[in-house]
C-alpha cells in the first residue's frame, strides 16, 4: 500500500496510527502542504485526488480518500486487531467519540481553513488565528473530557478497554492542540488516556516527527 501524507498532517497521522494497528507495511508518500509549494494543488496530485487533502491510500489499483473511510476500509479488510467494538451500541458511541474530533474540531483548525483566515479578504492576525483555534479545541475537548467519564473503563482508552478509532483521533487532535500551545489542563482524563496511547509502539511509530523534513521515517 502507499500513503499520501503529510507528517503533521493529524488526518493523515490517523492513519498512520490505523496502518501500524493492521501491522500493514506501506510506503510513504510525502505531500508537501507548506503555503510555499502547496503540492496538494499540484495537478499532479489533483489527478490522484481531485479533493487536494491528504491522506490518500493506494491499495493495488485503489484510491481512497478521507481518513475515516480510509480506517474503515482498512477495518473491513483487515478486521484484527478490531477498532470498532461488536455491538451496533459501542460501534455508534465510538464512531460518535471520532467523530467530534473528525467532524467538530478538525475541520475547523486544518491547515485549508487557517490558511483562509490568516489571507485576503480576512487578513486575521496571528493573535486571531490562534484564539480561533482554540476555541474550537476547548469546544471539542470540554465535551470529550465529560463523555470519557462514562465511555473509558480504565482510563486508558476513549471506551472500554482497548484501543478503538476515537483513540486513532484523539492523539493527533491532542498533538495538534500541545503544537498550538492550547491550554490542556481542563482535560486530565484525556491528557492520561493520550499518554498512555503515546507509549504504545503502533502510536509511536507513526509520531510526526518520525516523517519530519530531514527525519528517516
Ligand atoms: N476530512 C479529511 C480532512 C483532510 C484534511 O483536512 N487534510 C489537510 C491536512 S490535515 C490537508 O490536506 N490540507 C490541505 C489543504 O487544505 O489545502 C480527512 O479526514 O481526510
Amino acid at each position: 500500500m502507499k500513503l499520501y501524507h503529510y507528517f503533521r498532517s493529524s488526518a493523515s497521522y490517523r492513519v498512520r496510527i490505523a496502518l501500524n494497528l493492521k501491522g500493514l507495511a506501506y510506503e510513504a508518500l510525502a505531500v508537501d502542504l507548506r503555503p510555499s509549494v502547496r503540492a496538494q494543488r499540484s495537478a499532479e496530485y489533483l489527478a490522484i485526488n481531485p479533493e487536494g487533502l491528504v491522506p490518500v491510500l493506494v491499495d493495488g489499483e485503489r484510491v481512497f480518500t478521507q481518513s475515516l473511510a480510509i480506517v474503515e476500509y482498512l477495518e473491513e479488510t483487515h478486521p484484527q486487531p478490531p477498532l470498532l467494538p461488536r455491538d451496533p451500541q459501542g460501534r455508534a458511541r465510538v464512531r460518535a467519540l471520532a467523530l467530534v474530533i473528525a467532524c467538530e474540531m478538525s475541520p475547523l483548525n486544518n491547515s485549508g481553513v487557517l490558511g483562509y483566515l490568516k489571507g485576503p479578504p480576512l487578513e486575521a492576525d496571528e493573535s486571531t488565528v490562534n484564539a480561533w483555534y482554540a476555541h474550537w479545541i476547548a469546544r471539542g475537548f470540554d465535551a470529550l473530557e465529560q463523555e470519557v467519564a462514562g465511555t473509558s473503563s480504565d482510563g486508558r482508552h476513549m471506551y472500554g478497554t482497548a484501543v478503538t478509532l476515537a483513540d486513532v483521533c484523539l492523539v493527533p487532535q491532542m498533538y495538534n492542540a500541545r503544537r498550538y500551545q492550547c491550554d490542556l489542563t481542563p482535560y486530565p482524563a484525556l491528557r492520561s488516556i493520550c499518554a498512555h496511547l503515546e507509549t504504545l509502539p503502533e502510536f509511536a511509530r507513526a509520531a510526526p516527527e518520525r516523517f519530519a523534513r530531514g527525519a528517516s521515517g
